[in-house]
């Protein structure tokens, strides 16, 4: 990098200093253009990107069929409102209700969206259906989840950082330890309406459940008629080497939320999922969103689904996922903890003894490769599952590297 090119970064870095709130702490990175698993910065370095906007990109940077479907559409029509149908959201939700297995969707933006949706419809569901006395509904969570950033949403979370100065919040939820049947078991009460889940804790630092926690979870919500609520918005459509990470341990849930890769990494595209049993709660106007089933995120959402099914990409995150997790437990770093995960959501665990992974991304970036810390000790490996073995290979030597220093 030149002193002329490295003042482009430095300017636009100083740029975002003054005019954006700082609510992130990103690599001092500045990114122009993406194509699969590569990105180029404002000076022209490459770098292959191993966060995959928190899995959002699971079908790489700027898919063509995906872009093209954008494009298609661009020239069509984008926006509606549901005031009026368009002709995209009917097949949007069919491919993925034939896709998932279910027999509604609700469409909405992010996850946090589809996430505060689910929640609303399990509530309800608890009180016209189930029975609740009014505003008793209790949801169970568990410590260290991640559903989003809404106040209700962060109401519940067990992360100071993320509560902090945002009070009062939702009351209703409850929080157990994550994995932990025993606790489910005893947290659930007459009033209960929902267990919300993540099948794998992807912020709280790649976090696998004990083998069999999610199957037996799901029989305790069975038998006390308690909606199993996954938030597959990180671990769906591919990520953990299944098309959803509950596939792992053959579990249907009760309520399927997505969002994230179900807009290729090119728009806003979530969705809450289920049965009529639950979705038929919903009666004309009780809930919605402006952009929530537009014709442009619906044409987007069937070209992402059908390049993550077409393309094989949950095999592919499997087997390779498998390959690259081996390869990291191969290095034996002195400096590695664990690796652990499902597919190609990997954290690698520092030792507290050799500090925090942030100079561990420091000193990839360094070298092309982009990957961010969770929760301080652990570095997140997520790339795009478009992946090749070569392109891992390359990640492998500089993870090799960097982590045998
Ligand atoms: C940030 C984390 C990841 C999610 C799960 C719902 C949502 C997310 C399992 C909400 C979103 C994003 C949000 C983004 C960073 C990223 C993240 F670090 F915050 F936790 F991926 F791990 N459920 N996760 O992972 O979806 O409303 O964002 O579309 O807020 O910093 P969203």
């Amino acid at each position: 990098m030149t002193p002329a090119t490295a003042s482009k970064t430095a300017s636009y870095l100083a740029e975002v200093d003054t005019y954006s709130a700082h609510n992130y702490h990103p690599l001092p990175v500045v990114l122009e253009r993406g194509e699969g698993v590569w990105v180029w910065d404002v000076d022209g370095k490459r770098y292959m990107d191993m966060l995959s906007g928190y899995s959002a990109l699971n079908q790489g940077h700027r898919h063509p069929a995906i872009v093209q479907a954008a494009i298609d559409q661009l020239e069509q029509l984008t926006l509606t409102s549901r005031a009026f149908h368009n002709d995209q959201m009917g097949p949007f939700l069919k491919e993925l209700c034939e896709a998932t297995g279910f027999e509604r969707a609700l469409p909405m933006n992010t996850g946090a969206e589809a996430v505060e949706t689910a929640i609303k419809m399990i509530r309800k569901w608890g009180y016209k259906v189930k029975g609740v006395p009014a505003d008793r509904a209790e949801i169970i969570v568990c410590e260290n989840n991640f559903h989003g950033r809404t106040t209700t949403i962060v109401g519940f979370s067990s992360e100071e950082q993320y509560r902090d100065g945002f009070g009062p919040f939702t009351p209703g939820f409850k929080l157990i330890p994550y994995g932990d049947a025993k606790a489910l078991e005893d947290a659930i009460n007459e009033n209960t309406v929902g267990f919300l889940f993540e099948p794998l804790q992807g912020e709280g630092g790649v976090v696998v459940p004990p083998e069999g926690f999610i199957g037996c979870a799901r029989g305790l919500c069975k038998d006390r008629d308690v909606a199993f609520m996954a938030d597959e918005i990180q671990t769906g459509l591919g990520r953990t080497g299944r098309l959803f990470c509950t596939d792992w341990e053959n579990v249907r849930p009760d309520v399927l939320i997505v969002g994230k890769a179900l807009g290729g990494g090119v728009y806003p595209v979530s969705a809450a999922i289920a049965d009529e049993e639950f979705m038929d709660v919903f009666h004309p106007g009780d809930h919605g969103s402006t952009f929530g089933g537009n014709p442009l995120g619906a044409a987007i959402g069937r070209a992402s689904l059908r390049v993550t099914l077409e393309e094989k990409l949950p095999q592919r995150s499997d087997e390779l996922g498998t390959w690259f997790m081996q390869q990291l437990r191969d290095i034996d770093s002195p400096h590695v903890k664990e690796v652990r995960g499902k597919g190609l959501m990997i954290g690698v665990e520092i030792k507290q003894s050799s500090g925090v992974a942030r100079p561990f991304c420091e000193a990839l970036h360094a070298r092309g490769v982009l990957a961010k810390e969770t929760h301080h000790q652990v570095i997140r490996f997520a790339p795009p599952l478009t992946i090749t073995k070569d392109e891992l290979g390359f990640a492998l030597e500089h993870a090799t590297e960097v982590l045998s220093d």
